[in-house]
Formats: structure tokens, C-alpha cells, sequence
């Protein structure tokens, strides 16, 4: 096989794999076997596998520009993209080449791997999502491009200081980052500020945008797609000599350091809009250097604009890179010369938009004054949308002026404020939820007015994980297991297959190695008594995902093994994990209580050997894959109505932990497929819970009927854990938001009944093997397919 060029393909045995290895070493890190650090290791590993994945790009990119595709172009703030080293010698098929190879320089895979930072440039499931759907866009030979920012810092390290989260940079690139290919001649111009002149916008600052991509290899296939990061940049060499000459060390960078700050940090908080004009300076930095990309890679083979929308469909990741609707109508009116109309209908086949949604406080808008200062030619372009819109929404029910404010793309009271989420709704001709109970709440409450005008342009795609990452990667121990009990590993591609494993649940022989796989997970992880139900709530900190209601069954567990430790029945470790944003202080009130608690109880003697709580810092895709495959239970405990899907659920799911959960976001699907009786339901659903909410909800009464309850919340009042956390005690007394003290009996007796299962382990391993047999649907492989046939549209193409 050759490739373009004369080209021969990398070699795939031992011996070509570490001539190649050695000759990075010698020939790009510059340094000898003799010499080199962990770290010089680290980086020719990673340069020898990038490589064999780099030829393979060079194959997929050259497909592509042949076949003139339609192409899926992903638009995020965020990604999760995990550790990369383990996946990239799984998808390169080097990952057993690679410990002899190490050898030869003196250093373990262990030591090498620790080296393997991951690049935390998102918050959570919205940023880990967009992930997973480039995986299975590789996967599934799609032609796609994902457009991010290169931030210098990621999510926050949390660390604990006497229980309370602090948070400290992260520098994830501070060694450089060999899995990255800068590209600075590709960079783009964007303008912010100035004026609306007689010939149109001028800029009064503007920065550039420099590329650098990451390769997105195929599981099982030859494509290797590519992650495209912006990095800010000042636009010229701005250093000022003449004032670094006269001592002004810091006014001679300041220019630089401005431009440079726009992708400086990843703004850490995932639910209200905060940093405020950098984080919007970062949004249209994003969506200014992908649109002008986008439209020079169109120019490559295209030169008709009415061929746009055939050949380019861009998902925007919820409505944070809105701005590309404007900005493509920028570009086409004010740059390409073409009519409104024209420009419109182009800009309305073009764009679809993932809402990943419910709560209202999350629903993004901008003060029209600072976008209008910022970006004085998007807003009056958002103005003229807007105009159109609410003629049609007249024309459509007139004299209904209520209607008119509520669609309206500006909100009037209190400020005046552009809503980007309606923006984006009118600017798209798809708009899809998570899961099938968030898409169905979008259409009857938060874009209802919406649906009512155009029905057909509200649709679905519920959430799936990347099978590969999260079961073969993080578990290899239990995919050797479904592997063999399956007879191949064609389920790594169509996880669908694992429905084959549901026989073998009832297999006493395949039950005793389903459990022993999980022991050594648990074992691997080493937190808590391997011997114990290990109970996981992984997930960021915020009150409707109600860490809290953890928490209180925590300690009634605690108050019932005080009083009769000999009655309390099965031991264990209760994790918890995630991070709470910085300045969402009730979140990080539960943090420091968790913590207090974890104190307490590992203080007690009593407590020893039947119940633990432990709480990891800095959970994030690198501890998910540890603690995954380990957990035994799966916390899915949001108010009912308020989480959009969720995907830790679905990722604990497959690897046979048991939910108990309410019915909320995605549990609703993963209890209709694993089935009702291997799955824990509780709590008020989405009708019970808002009507509970719209009524004259009064916490108090179940403080006051519940002995439990009482006793969990008075030991908090009266200082029983260091006298931390009496704030929470008395937000859940005084106003219980996300209806914890409702929940809490329902909760508790469920948790009962969990006990009491996993006393019959034959039979939780049945519940365990199901779930991971019915949970197939849940791959991000599905997720694609489904976006393809709703949204995308468009085509896989194969490397010959
Ligand atoms: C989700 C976010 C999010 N929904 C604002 N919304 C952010 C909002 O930095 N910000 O401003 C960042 C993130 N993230 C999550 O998306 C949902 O809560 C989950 O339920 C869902 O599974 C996930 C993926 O769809």
C-alpha cells in the first residue's frame, strides 16, 4: 500500500516500532537513550503514535477533498477530550508495541502514562459530549471538523483546604502538548469595537486567531477527522520598544496581553453567564475564526454560494456560539455582496442547535449595550432578524402581543438584553434536546412559543458515550469478559450486540467472572473496602443534581449504624466527585459539609468497616475512568424536570453499575431499556415536582413529620460535624428549591431496598450483567447515526 506521494506506510511491527521511536528521540526530542527524562519518553511515544495516526490523517484529508462532501461542522466552547496517549495506541493498534518499545529507553508504561495530561478544556457532560460525538463522527467515517478554543488554562485543579474547594490554574500545556499541530499560517483576523461607518463595520481592535488541530482517530477504521482550537493572538508584533526601553516592562506587553487573555482561561461555570465581556469576546473569537474557515474550506472545491448549505452543516453546541448566525449574514451581505434575502435563506439551511437545557437562569442573554459596543453590526443585524421574526409571529397570531414580547429576540425588562437562545431557534432550521423527556419539556415550556410557529423544526437526539473510552479503555478487565462472552468484539462498533450478553446473566459461571471483574476495577481504584457496595455520585456540583439529598441519606446511615451498629446491614463506601463553580457559593457550602461529614465519620470507630465516604478532588475525565468501572451504585438523584439527559448515567449504566434515580433527563430511557425491576425509582416525577413547586411548598412539614430527617438536619444545626455546613441546613428549611426534603423518605426507603438487593449478590449480578445488556442504545455511535438521519444529512466516505 502506498500512500499519496511515493509515501510508504509506518511500520507495524516491534522492531519498526521502536527504530521509529528511537529516531524521534535522536531527531525531535533532540536527546539520547543515555539522557532521556520520563518526560522525553513521554513525548517520543506520543510522537511515534501520532505519527501512524498523522499518515492516516493525510489519507482522510486527501478522501475528502476528492469526494467534495457535505460536511458536519461541530461549533464548541468546550471539549472534554480525555487522556489521550491510551486511546491513540488503541486506535493506532500500537498499544502492544509500545512497553518493549518504552524498554529500550528505561522507563515503565505506568510512568510514562502518568505523564499523559488531559487537556480540560470544558466543564462536564456539555463539553465531554461533544467529545464522544467526534469519536463516533471519526468512527463512523463522517467527514467533520470540530472547532474549539486552545485555552491556556482548563477547568480549574480543585484541591481541598480544610475541607473547601480552592482552585488553582491549570496549565495542561505548561510541557507543551506533542499530541497538537500548530498551524500559524492558517491564522484568522477578527475585529471587535469601533464604529458603523459609511462603508460598514470598522473594527477598532482587532486579534488574530492561530490555529493548532488534534487528531480524532476512527475506532476500527482508517479516518482520522481533526479538533481545530483558536488560540488569540496579538495581531501585530505590538511589543512596545520604546516604552520596555524606558523601564515600562508592563505597559510594552499590554496590547499583547489584552489579545492574548481572550483564550487565556476557560470560564469555569455551568450555569449563568459569568466574566461577562470576555467571555462574549471568547464567543465571537470562536465563531469569527471558524466561519471564515469553514467558508476557505468550502472555496476549496465549491464556488457557487447557493451550494452552501448542501455542502456544510454546522451544529452549534448549545447557544454559546450563537454569534455565527449574524456573523455568516455579516459575511454574506456586507463581504459577498449578496441580498438579505438571499443571505437569510442560505444562513437558515446552514445552521442547526443543540439546547442541553431546562433551567431558565441557564438560557444565556447579552446586554444589548455591551454587544452593541463589542459588535455594533451583529447587534443591528440581530435587529433586522428580529424585525422579520416578529412580523411573522403577527402575521401568524395577531393582536397576541404577548407572544410578540415573549419570542421576541430582545428581552425589554429589566435591561435590554439579546436572548440567544431565541436567536438561535430562528436562525436554524433544526433545534434538538438531549433526552426524549428534555426535548418533549423544550416544546411545551421553554420554547413552546417557538414550536407553536414552526413544529417541524423541534426534534430529538438523546445523548450517548463513546463505547470505546468509557468501557474498553476505562474497564479493559470487563470488555475482555463481554468480548469473550460475546465471541468477538464487533460490539466496540455496534454496541447494540451487547443484547447478547442477557442469556449469560443467567450463567452462575459467567456471574462469578462478571463479579470478579468488577473486584479488580474496585481493587484498581483503591478508595474504600473492596468488599463494600461502592455508592458514586459523580457529577459537577450544582443544587438541582441535589448532592445534598446524598448527603442527608448519609448521615441517617451514619445515625442508624450509631445507634444499633449491629443491625445495619451492608457496608459502604459512599464517593462522591465533581467540582463546584468558583463563585457558586451554596454548592461549595455542600462541598465543604461533604467533607466535614467524610471527617466525622472516618473519626468513628463505629463506622469502621461499614461506612466510608470519600471524596476524591479534581474529579475529572482521567478519574472517571478510574472510578466507573468500579461503582456498584449510580446516583442519578436530580429534581425531576431539571436535568437535560445527563451521560455519567448512562456511562455507569454500561459498565453494570445499578441506577437509583428519579425520573429525570436520560434515567427515563436507560429504566425503560434496562427494565423496572433492575432499576431503583424514586421521587416525584416532572408533573408531581412542579406542581409541589407552584403550590405552597413547605419543607418544614417534612422536617417536622420524618424522624430521620430531623435528626440529619438538627445534627448539621447543632454543629455535629465541626460546625460546618449550617448554611445548607437552613436553605433546605427555609426554601428547598429543588425539593430535597420531599424527596428524602422516598429516597431513603429506596436506598433500603438497595441494601437489601445487593445482600443477593447472585441477583444484583443478574440486575448488573442486564444493565450492561440493555444499555447498548446509549452509544454516541447511536447518538451520530441519529443526527445524521434527522439533522446532518450527510454521508460516511472511506479511505480506499
Ligand atoms: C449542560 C451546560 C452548560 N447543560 C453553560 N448546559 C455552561 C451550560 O460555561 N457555561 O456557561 C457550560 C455548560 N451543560 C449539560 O449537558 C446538561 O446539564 C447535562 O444534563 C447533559 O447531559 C450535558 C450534555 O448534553
Amino acid at each position: 500500500m502506498d500512500l499519496r506521494n511515493g509515501l510508504r506506510p509506518l511500520g507495524t511491527t516491534p522492531d519498526e516500532f521502536q527504530r521509529d521511536l528511537l529516531s524521534n528521540l535522536y531527531y525531535r526530542r533532540g536527546t539520547t537513550v543515555e539522557s532521556a527524562s520520563a518526560q522525553d519518553a513521554y513525548e517520543t511515544l506520543a510522537l511515534t503514535v501520532r505519527d501512524r495516526l498523522a499518515e492516516r490523517r493525510a489519507r482522510t484529508a486527501a478522501a475528502h477533498y476528492e469526494s467534495n462532501p457535505r460536511w458536519v461542522y461541530y461549533l464548541s466552547a468546550e471539549y472534554l477530550l480525555g487522556p489521550q496517549l491510551e486511546q491513540n495506541l488503541l486506535y493506532s493498534g500500537t498499544t502492544e508495541l509500545a512497553p518493549a518499545a518504552l524498554k529500550t529507553l528505561g522507563f515503565s508504561p505506568e510512568e510514562v502514562a502518568a505523564l499523559d495530561v488531559e487537556p480540560g478544556l470544558g466543564n462536564g457532560g456539555l463539553g465531554r459530549l461533544a467529545a464522544c460525538l467526534l469519536d463516533s463522527l471519526a468512527t463512523l467515517d463522517i467527514p467533520a471538523v470540530g472547532y474549539g478554543i486552545r485555552y491556556d488554562l482548563g477547568i480549574f485543579k480543585q484541591e481541598f483546604d480544610n475541607g473547601e474547594q480552592v482552585e488553582r490554574p491549570d496549565d495542561w500545556a505548561f510541557q507543551g502538548d506533542p499530541w497538537e499541530f500548530p498551524a500559524p499560517d492558517d491564522w484568522q483576523m477578527v475585529g471587535f469595537y469601533g464604529f458603523l461607518g459609511p462603508e460598514g463595520w470598522v473594527p477598532g481592535e482587532v486579534v488574530h486567531g492561530e490555529p493548532s488541530h488534534l487528531l480524532i482517530p476512527g475506532y476500527g477504521t482508517e479516518t482520522v477527522n481533526i479538533v481545530r482550537l483558536w488560540r488569540a493572538r496579538a495581531a501585530r508584533a505590538s511589543f512596545d520598544l520604546r516604552r520596555f526601553s524606558a523601564g515600562q516592562y508592563a505597559e510594552a506587553v499590554e496590547e499583547a496581553v489584552r489579545a492574548e487573555n481572550i483564550s487565556k482561561v476557560l470560564y469555569p461555570d455551568d450555569s449563568t453567564d459569568m466574566g461577562r465581556e470576555l467571555r462574549l469576546k471568547q464567543q465571537y473569537f470562536l465563531v469569527s475564526c471558524s466561519l471564515r474557515d469553514i467558508v476557505r474550506r468550502f472555496r476549496f472545491r465549491n464556488a457557487d454560494w447557493d451550494d452552501f448549505p448542501a455542502k456544510t452543516v454546522i451544529q452549534l453546541n448549545d447557544t454559546h456560539p450563537t454569534l455565527a448566525i449574524p456573523e455568516l449574514m455579516r459575511l454574506l451581505v456586507d463581504e459577498e455582496k449578496l441580498e438579505w434575502e438571499h443571505a437569510w435563506s442560505l444562513v437558515r439551511r446552514t445552521f442547526a442547535y443543540t439546547c442541553h437545557t431546562l433551567l431558565p437562569e441557564a438560557l444565556e442573554t447579552w446586554p444589548v449595550d455591551m454587544l452593541g459596543r463589542l459588535l455594533p453590526r451583529h447587534l443591528e443585524i440581530i435587529y433586522l432578524i428580529n424585525e422579520a421574526l416578529l412580523a411573522e409571529v403577527r402575521s401568524r397570531f395577531p393582536g397576541d402581543l404577548d407572544r410578540v414580547r415573549r419570542m421576541s429576540l430582545i428581552q425589554e425588562e429589566p435591561q435590554r438584553r439579546v436572548r440567544m437562545a431565541n436567536l438561535a431557534v430562528t436562525g436554524t432550521f433544526a433545534v434538538n434536546g438531549v433526552a426524549e423527556l428534555h426535548s418533549q419539556l423544550l416544546t411545551s415550556t421553554t420554547f413552546a412559543d417557538f414550536a407553536a410557529l414552526w413544529p417541524d423544526r423541534f426534534t430529538n437526539v438523546t445523548n450517548g458515550v463513546s463505547p470505546r473510552r468509557f468501557v474498553r479503555l476505562a474497564n479493559p478487565g470487563l470488555s475482555t469478559l463481554i468480548t469473550s462472552g460475546l465471541g468477538s468484539d464487533a460490539w466496540l462498533r455496534d454496541l447494540s450486540l451487547l443484547s447478547g450478553l442477557a442469556p449469560l446473566a443467567d450463567d452462575p459461571a459467567f456471574r462469578e467472572q462478571w463479579r470478579t471483574e468488577r473486584r479488580h476495577a474496585k481493587e484498581a481504584l483503591g478508595l474504600g473496602d473492596p468488599g463494600a457496595m461502592l455508592d458514586v455520585m459523580i457529577k459537577r456540583f450544582h443544587e438541582y443534581k441535589r448532592q445534598q439529598l446524598k448527603l442527608l441519606h448519609v448521615i441517617t446511615l451514619y445515625h442508624r449504624l450509631r445507634d444499633n451498629p449491629e443491625r445495619f446491614g451492608v457496608p459502604r463506601t459512599v464517593l462522591f466527585g465533581g467540582k463546584a463553580a468558583p463563585a457558586y457559593y451554596a454548592a461549595k457550602s455542600i462541598i465543604r459539609l461533604i467533607n466535614a461529614v467524610a471527617a466525622a465519620i472516618e473519626a468513628d470507630p463505629k463506622a469502621y468497616g461499614l461506612l466510608r465516604v470519600v471524596f476524591p478532588p479534581n474529579y475529572n475525565v482521567t478519574l472517571a475512568e478510574k472510578i466507573i468501572p468500579a461503582a456498584d451504585l449510580s446516583e442519578q438523584i436530580s429534581m425531576a424536570g431539571k436535568e437535560a439527559s445527563g451521560t455519567g448515567n448512562m456511562k455507569l449504566a454500561l459498565n453494570g453499575a445499578l441506577t437509583i434515580g428519579t425520573l429525570d433527563g436520560a434515567n427515563v430511557e436507560i429504566r425503560d431499556r434496562v427494565g423496572a425491576g433492575n432499576f431503583f425509582l424514586f421521587g416525584l416525577d416532572t408533573p408531581a415536582a412542579a406542581a409541589l413547586r407552584a403550590s405552597d411548598y413547605r419543607p418544614r412539614t417534612y422536617y417536622d413529620s420524618d424522624d430521620e430527617l430531623r435528626a440529619a438536619l438538627d445534627a448539621i444545626l447543632s454543629g455535629a460535624f465541626g460546625g460546618v455546613g449550617q448554611e445548607v441546613a437552613h436553605s433546605l428549611l427555609d426554601r428547598d428549591e429543588y425539593l430535597t426534603l420531599a424527596d428524602y423518605r422516598s429516597y431513603v426507603d429506596k436506598q433500603d431496598e438497595v441494601a437489601a438487593a445487593w445482600e443477593d449478590q447472585e441477583h444484583w449480578t443478574r440486575m448488573s450483567i442486564l444493565n450492561t445488556a440493555n444499555s447498548g442504545f446509549f452509544s454516541a455511535d447511536r447518538t451520530v447515526a441519529d443526527y445524521l438521519s434527522r439533522i446532518w444529512h450527510a454521508s460516511p466516505v472511506r479511505l480506499s
